[in-house]
């Protein structure tokens, strides 16, 4: 058995049937959504975990459960620690923005020099730290309107349909490990222009998510607030202009209206993460807004005072500000 891994209930050697196997870091909810898909398509999966706990947890365990539309289906997947030593081609890095670059650090011993890593973090900021932690790899970046949970360890449930873009914003080329998931039925699109699909998801979660956090309120609560809306619309379309986004900025406020109509049951990551304590990602969303303007010397006074109250209303939680 290799060091620190071991493939529960699996045969090495059905496991590679002659392909690049992908890492998958992060066995959260979207990691263990893609991990699973992946190993049902009968593609070779490896499962990285945070230590040699986890990993006996999991090997406990035996394998994950996907649940769709209340059905569960288990995966005995290959897994290991994050210590362990095979050598990493295709990486899937599926960590919070705020753990992207530390796992990164991590790994970056382990991954060969043609390696090609997936970054599938919401926002902006956590891609670049990683690039320049794996100067050797090709990064590519993910954006995802796919929805998922944990509803235990393990466990993970398919929460909403969506669509995940794909891009390298140095190499238009598409990589030839896109048929795997159009075997796995992973819905996806070769992006050309990724760095403006996340800006535009930034953009939408900064007009959006800090609102529902300061108002306690669904998605939908925000048909109370329209004037606040349309004005920090209005400042994340300057911001996107001026940082040469402009196909980003087009009809910003009319996509966020359709956004908040279509999910006004929703409570948005922003308010779930705050309601059960936990750590948000806004140092990748309106802290990397606020940033960006800061660095062009723009005035974007409603965005800034937003995110100030944001920062209080964390602090007086007791929950990180970054
Ligand atoms: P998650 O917290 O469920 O999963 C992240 C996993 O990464 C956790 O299991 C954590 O333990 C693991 N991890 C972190 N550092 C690690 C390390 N060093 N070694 C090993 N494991 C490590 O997060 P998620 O919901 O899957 O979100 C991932 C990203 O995708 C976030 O940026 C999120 O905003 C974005 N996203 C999530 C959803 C969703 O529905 N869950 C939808 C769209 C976008
Ligand atoms: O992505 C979102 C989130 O909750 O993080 C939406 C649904 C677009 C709200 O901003």
């Amino acid at each position: 058995m290799p060091a620190g891994g071991s493939p529960p209930g699996a045969c090495p050697c059905h496991e590679r049937p002659g392909g690049v196997s992908w890492h998958v870091l992060g066995a959260g909810s979207l990691g263990s959504l893609w991990a699973t898909r992946l190993h049902r398509a009968g593609i070779p999966v490896r499962l990285i975990l945070r230590d040699r706990q986890r990993l006996a947890a999991y090997q406990r365990s035996g394998a994950l459960t996907l649940v769709e539309q209340g059905v569960a289906s288990r995966h005995a997947i290959a897994a290991q620690s994050i210590d362990a030593n095979e050598p990493i081609r295709r990486l899937l890095l599926a960590s919070k923005a705020y753990d992207a670059q530390a796992a990164a650090a991590q790994l970056a011993r382990r991954l060969s020099r043609d390696a090609e890593v997936i970054l599938l973090q919401n926002g902006l900021g956590s891609q670049d730290e990683v690039a320049l932690r794996l100067p050797q790899a090709r990064c590519l970046f993910a954006s995802s309107t796919e929805g998922a949970f944990r509803d235990g360890d393990w466990r993970v449930v398919f929460a909403g349909h969506g669509h995940t873009w794909l891009g390298d914003p140095h190499d238009p080329t598409p990589p030839d490990w896109l048929q795997h998931l159009q075997q796995a039925a992973i819905p996806h699109t070769w992006s050309p222009d990724i760095l403006a699909r996340l800006w535009r998801k930034l953009a939408l979660n900064c007009a959006i998510n800090p609102l529902t956090v300061l108002y306690d309120c669904p998605n939908g609560g925000l048909e109370q607030h329209p004037v606040e809306v349309a004005t920090l619309c209005a400042e994340l379309v300057e911001l996107l202009q001026c940082c040469g986004q402009p196909a980003a900025a087009e009809n910003l406020l009319e996509d966020v209206w359709r956004v908040i109509r279509a999910t006004a049951a929703n409570y948005s990551s922003m308010h779930q993460d705050v309601a059960r304590g936990r750590r948000t990602e806004i140092a990748y969303l309106l802290g990397y807004a606020c940033a960006a303007a800061n660095r062009h010397r723009l005035a974007l006074p409603h965005l800034q005072a937003l995110q100030r109250r944001l920062l209080e209303h964390l602090a007086a939680r007791g929950l990180p500000r970054h």
